[in-house]
């Protein structure tokens, strides 16, 4: 009987838990099973737990390669036989494919047989993989052994959730792998032919489904199966999965502006003298002393604005308006512990707002020429460099950015 109740926010991950250890006890899955469960189980976290949208696409195109095979096979060890036994069977039925059991570890007779018996148990009418006398070439390992009606004569094999000596062998020998393995880096998805980078329970239902439409379109199977690229897949499924931790990693949302206060001061302060340092305002602005920052507040002509991350500040601007409906923003600043979350972006619309609304039609600032994150900060948001100002009794130039504000 389960722990686990039925309203704990991860229950189903705790129930195949349970189950991978269920039918370890039995000697179905591998003692190792479990560390491989686990394994996938964080690869799944990561990518948030749903097939990502790349791999949609990989999904038709296997379906396509199964069609399109006069011999597939579907390879089942202990932890997929176990996972997806139901979906294992509709799927073979519905391409059809011979299903093989083939394992790495334990493998007496007996341990095959179980999951043979297992897969029978839940319906499958023909299993493969018990007694079997044709070899894979130049593999060492017990996945050597094979079917000479399975997969020995297979054109397309589909492995998932496997160890990595047998793909490339499999490979060299001819036949085309369709590998279901959630670590997009492993030795099996790297070596396929095509890798679907998804849990083996969501994918094999999609790949039924891919199967039943892609039927009756050859047009469409041969064009799935006319340019595989299994690097492309795998850059495009890192390329999402970078992508969702870099949204995951930002605090953007929270950031908020205000218009400087008194209580602010000391921050801003502390703030210009960490830039000073840094060397990206200059000495010579030690002007910017104590008293420039409340020199500039409630001015009609300046505009001092703070940023928050959380209701903590973290950031600053201090800008004024020139000549000729020119905006100058004299600084910008944020936190380094702050920096690469999304607060440059809030800074510069709030800077653009602020010209707007004083009436300017473009802004302008000077960058010192050693301050490459600021300028491509300014660069990203559409500002362009307009000149260079030399300072002799300076460190570093200056390099003059302005950007024209398309309502004028
Ligand atoms: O039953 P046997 O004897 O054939 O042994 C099976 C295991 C899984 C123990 C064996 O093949 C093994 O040790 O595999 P690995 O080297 O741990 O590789 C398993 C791969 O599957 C890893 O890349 C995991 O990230 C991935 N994986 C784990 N769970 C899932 C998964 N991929 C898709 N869906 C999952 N649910």
């Amino acid at each position: 009987m389960s722990d686990v109740p039925a309203n704990h926010p991860r229950a189903l991950s705790l129930e195949l838990r349970e189950k991978i250890e269920y039918y370890r006890q039995l000697g179905i899955v591998a003692n190792a099973g479990p560390i491989a469960h686990g394994r996938g189980e964080a690869f799944d976290y990561l990518l948030g737990e749903k097939t990502p949208t790349p791999v949609k696409e990989d999904i038709y195109t296997a379906a396509a390669l199964l069609l399109e095979a006069k011999h597939p096979v579907i390879s089942v060890n202990g932890n997929t036989a176990v996972l997806a036994p139901k979906s294992l069977i509709s799927l073979s039925r519905n391409i059809p494919a011979k299903l093989e059991v083939n394992v790495f570890y334990g493998r007496t007779g007996e341990r095959e047989k179980k999951i043979a018996d297992y897969l029978i148990s839940q319906g499958a009418q023909e299993v493969l993989g018990i007694n079997t006398e044709a070899k894979v070439p130049n593999l060492h390992s017990a996945r050597m052994r094979v079917d000479k009606n399975g997969i020995a004569l297979a054109d397309v094999v589909l492995v998932s959730l496997e160890d990595g000596d047998r793909t490339q062998a499999l490979i060299d020998w001819g036949k085309k792998v369709i590998s279901i393995d959630l670590n997009p880096l492993s030795r099996t998805a790297v070596d396929a032919t095509l890798n679907i980078c998804d849990n083996v329970i969501r994918a094999l239902p999609l790949l039924e489904k891919a199967v039943t439409y892609l039927r009756a379109e050859q047009q469409k199977i041969e064009e799935f199966t006319a340019e595989i690229d299994n690097n492309y897949s795998t850059a495009r499924v890192l390329k999402f999965l970078n992508g969702r931790l870099e949204n995951l990693a930002t605090i953007k949302n929270e950031f908020s502006i205000l218009d400087a206060t008194e209580e602010h001061i000391n921050f801003i302060n502390s703030l210009i003298k960490s830039v000073i340092e840094e060397g990206c305002f200059s000495q010579r602005q030690q002007e910017l002393n104590t008293d420039y920052i409340p020199s500039r507040l409630n001015s009609e002509y300046t505009c001092v604005n703070v940023l928050l991350a959380r209701n903590k500040p973290c950031g600053f601007i201090n800008s004024c308006i020139c000549d000729n409906h020119t905006f100058y923003l004299k600084h910008l600043a944020i936190d380094k512990k702050y920096r690469g979350f999304g607060g440059g972006k809030v800074l510069l619309e709030k800077v653009e707002k602020l010209a707007k609304i004083k009436g300017c039609h473009k802004i302008v600032i000077e960058v010192f020429t050693n301050c490459h994150s600021a300028q491509a900060l300014f660069l990203k948001y559409g500002y362009t460099i307009e000149g260079f100002v030399s300072c002799n009794d300076q460190e570093h130039n200056l390099i003059v950015m302005g950007k024209k504000l398309t309502d004028f």
